[in-house]
């Protein structure tokens, strides 16, 4: 299952948020196994409308939507990177998830100690993603070292290097490592690296609830530089989604009503987690059950396969495949057989948004 991780100084409201998170996706989950993990990894569903209407035209007994999980990581403070506070453990936590929600504090609150002294959401975010950008550096130029030695002779470990190279020289420039081209094959020897930078991020700017219909100037603030890197903002308030959970519906849509909103903004968050960090979701259907997987944009068929089962991946044969729309418009699967809408993929094929999938492997 694919991991977000929520970072950032102490005392934004990360914690709030993930709670938020969790207890509301126990309440959603009421029809469904719900587990749960350790104390500071919650499971999230993503509600998915084509859910239901897959399940109808397969007659399944059960709809299974498809999962994210979010990772509460404990306060990051500068000098993380020099193992401040933990830091190099709680940057170990962060290499294991696949995208980052970086919480900034955009509420002022004289009862909530800001670490730095005062609300600057710009000076916070410098100095989160300077210690990302620090323990990458530090563990590049370990590497790097390493693959030197390695690459005399060994091509594999020449084109790490060249790779490693333009990721440092990035990194020493002051920019993130997800902002250099990397080809499938760099991408796949880089990857056990676990590099932070490298990590799709958006930033969650957590507001007063005063502020949550209007935004701030902090919020801007977040919004200009989240701009810069092209990266995705959502506003938030961790406290009002705390109040909200234990709201029955009526209380709810009052208290929303009196912000001034139609909504919190926990679902926009779990969305544009999703979405916003090059999530994809295909689908498997049957008499059993409907379901959905997520992957991650670019996965090919096999990999994707591989997300159901490790022994799907391996013995992958070829994967059936039907659009969704292709599907729900010819009204059953043999339909769409017969007008020839379903294809047989192969090893190459990258799974699309919506495709409706069925594996042929050997076991
Ligand atoms: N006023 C206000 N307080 C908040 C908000 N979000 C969190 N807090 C409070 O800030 C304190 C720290 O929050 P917590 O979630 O534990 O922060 P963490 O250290 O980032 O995990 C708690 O007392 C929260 O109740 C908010 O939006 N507004
Ligand atoms: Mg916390």
């Amino acid at each position: 299952m694919l991991r977000a991780g929520i970072v950032g100084l102490p005392n934004v409201g990360k914690s709030t948020l993930f709670n938020a998170l969790v207890a509301n996706a126990k309440a959603e989950a009421a029809n469904f196994p719900f587990c749960t993990i350790e104390p500071n990894v919650g499971v999230v569903s993503v509600p998915d409308p084509r859910l239901e209407r897959l399940a109808t035209i397969s007659q399944s007994a059960k709809i299974v939507p498809t999962r994210i999980e979010f990772v509460d990581i404990a306060g990051l403070v500068k000098g993380a990177s020099q193992g401040e506070g933990l830091g190099n453990q709680f940057l170990a936590n962060i290499r294991e998830v696949d995208a980052i929600v970086q919480v900034v504090r955009c509420f002022d609150d004289d009862d909530i100690i800001h670490v730095s002294g005062s609300v600057d959401p710009a000076r916070d975010m410098e100095v989160i993603n300077l210690e990302l950008a620090l323990a990458d550096l530090a563990q590049v130029e370990r590497r790097l070292e390493r693959a030197r030695k390695q690459a005399k002779g060994n091509k594999d470990f020449q084109t790490e290097v060249a790779a490693l190279e333009r990721i440092l020289a990035a990194l020493n420039e002051g920019q993130p490592a997800r902002t250099v081209d990397l080809s499938e094959e760099e991408e796949v020897l880089l990857r056990p690296l676990g590099l932070l930078t490298r990590k799709p991020i958006i930033y969650a700017a957590n507001v007063s609830e005063e502020d949550l219909a209007t935004g701030n100037d902090w919020v801007e603030q977040v919004r200009t530089i989240a701009q810069g890197e092209g990266a995705k903002v959502v506003v938030i308030s961790a406290q009002v989604e705390a109040e909200l959970v234990d709201l029955d519906e009526a209380e709810r849509l009052d208290f929303l009503a009196s912000l001034g909103v139609e909504e919190g903004g926990l679902k926009s968050l779990i969305a544009a987690t999703y979405e916003l960090l090059g999530l994809r979701t295909y689908l498997t259907t049957g008499p059993q059950e409907t379901r959905a997987w997520t992957i991650v944009a670019g996965m090919k068929a096999p990999q994707a396969a591989g997300v159901i089962h490790s022994d799907f991946e391996r013995g992958f044969i070829r994967a059936e495949t039907v659009a969704y729309e292709d599907l729900l418009q010819s009204g059953s699967m043999q339909a769409a057989k017969e007008k020839g809408l379903v294809r047989s993929e192969g090893k190459e094929y990258v799974v699309q948004e919506g495709d409706v999938l069925l594996f042929r492997f050997n076991v």
